[in-house]
C-alpha cells in the first residue's frame, strides 16, 4: 500500500493558478515573498533625497486659497518622479513571481496604464489649518495643496474605501493594482486595509454602501446587485512586501499615525490581449457591472469635496 504524502511531498499548485484563485475568491493576491529588500531600499533612499517629506511641502492657506487647484495635481507624464528612476524599477517589473502572475491574469503582452510613487503624509506634517479643512472628507488626496513642483508624487492623508475604477469612467475592469511598499509598513504606518471579496459586486459609485459587523467584518451592499459579506484584512508587510487586487476590490487607508511619511510604489496594470486571459475567468464570476458611466458622487464641479464622510476610518 503507498503510504499517504505528507504535506511537504505534496506539488504546490504553480503561482499562476493561485493568483487566478485569489482573485476569483478574494479580489486580491498577497506575495508570499517580498521582492528584493536592497533594491526596494535603494529606491527608497533615492526617493528620499529628493526633497523634505515635512510641512515644507504645502502651500500656505493664503497661497492655496488666491488660486484653488483641485484636478490634475497628480503625477502625469512629465511630471512623475519614476521617470527619473526607470533603471531602478527592474526589481519590480522584472521579478519572476510578478511577472508570472501578471501574464496569468492579463495575458504576456499586458501593460503599465501608470506608476507613480504615492506617500502617506504623517499628521504630524500636515499644517493645522489644511488638517482642519480636510477633516472628515473621503478623499484626502493632498496634491491639490502641495507646492506645484513637489506634485511628482501622488500624497495621501487617508483615503476611504473606494475601487480603484473610480478613476476610469467607461473603461472596464480589465487592470490591476500593484502595490509595494518600501520599508516595513505597520498599523501606524498607513497600511491598505483591504475588503476581500467585495470585488464580486462589480463596479460600484464611490461613496459605497459599508456597515460594520464585526472586527474585520463588513456587510457591503452595491444597490441592485446584491450585497456581500466582506473580510477586512490590513495589509502589514515589510520591505518589499507585494500585493495585487482586482479594480473592483474596496480599500483604502486611515491617516498616516506614524511621525514619519510612508511611502510605496502603485502601479496599474491592463489586459491588452484579445484573447481569453485569467482576468477573464474572474471577471466572469462578478455578479454586477464590468464598468461605470459615473463612479463618485462626492465631488462639486470644481472637484472640491462635498461629502464630508468616512468609513475606513472608524474601521
Ligand atoms: O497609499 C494610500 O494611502 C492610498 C492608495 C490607494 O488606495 C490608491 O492609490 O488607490
Amino acid at each position: 500500500m503507498n503510504a499517504m504524502p505528507k504535506p511537504r511531498d505534496l506539488p504546490r499548485p504553480a503561482l499562476a493558478e493561485t493568483v487566478v484563485e485569489d482573485f476569483i475568491r478574494a479580489g486580491a493576491h498577497r506575495f508570499a515573498e517580498p521582492l528584493d529588500p536592497n533594491a526596494a531600499a535603494a529606491l527608497l533612499a533615492a526617493i528620499r533625497a529628493t526633497r523634505a517629506f515635512d510641512a515644507s511641502l504645502f502651500q500656505s492657506e493664503a497661497e492655496f486659497d488666491a488660486d484653488p487647484q483641485y484636478t490634475g495635481v497628480n503625477p502625469r507624464p512629465g511630471r512623475n518622479l519614476l521617470e527619473r528612476f526607470e533603471a531602478q524599477l527592474g526589481f519590480v517589473e522584472q521579478d519572476p513571481a510578478i511577472v508570472e502572475a501578471l501574464t496569468a491574469l492579463l495575458g504576456a503582452d499586458y501593460e503599465i496604464l501608470n506608476k507613480k510613487v504615492v506617500c502617506g503624509v504623517p499628521a504630524s506634517e500636515v499644517p493645522d489649518w489644511l488638517r482642519q479643512r480636510i477633516l472628515g472628507n473621503p478623499v484626502n488626496n493632498l496634491g491639490a495643496y502641495v507646492r506645484p513642483q513637489h506634485r511628482d508624487i501622488t500624497y495621501f492623508y487617508g483615503i476611504d474605501f473606494h475601487q480603484d475604477l473610480i478613476d476610469y469612467k467607461a473603461r472596464e475592469a480589465d487592470f490591476i493594482t500593484l502595490y509595494i511598499y518600501l520599508h516595513p509598513v505597520t498599523r501606524a504606518d498607513a497600511p491598505l486595509y483591504l475588503l476581500e471579496g467585495s470585488h464580486a459586486l462589480g463596479g460600484s459609485v464611490f461613496p459605497h454602501d459599508l456597515t460594520r459587523t464585526g472586527e474585520d467584518s463588513w456587510l457591503y451592499r452595491n444597490g441592485p446587485h446584491g450585497e456581500a459579506a466582506v473580510r477586512q484584512h490590513i495589509l502589514t508587510g515589510g520591505t518589499g512586501f507585494a500585493a495585487m487586487w482586482h479594480a473592483c476590490t474596496l480599500h483604502g487607508t486611515q491617516p498616516d499615525a506614524a511621525d514619519h511619511e510612508r511611502i510605496s510604489l502603485r502601479y496599474l496594470i491592463a489586459k491588452r490581449h484579445a484573447g481569453r486571459t485569467g482576468m477573464d475567468a474572474v471577471n466572469e464570476t462578478l455578479r454586477g457591472p464590468l464598468s461605470l458611466s459615473d463612479t463618485r458622487a462626492d465631488l462639486a464641479a470644481d472637484g472640491s469635496a462635498v461629502i464630508k464622510h468616512n468609513t475606513v476610518n472608524k474601521a
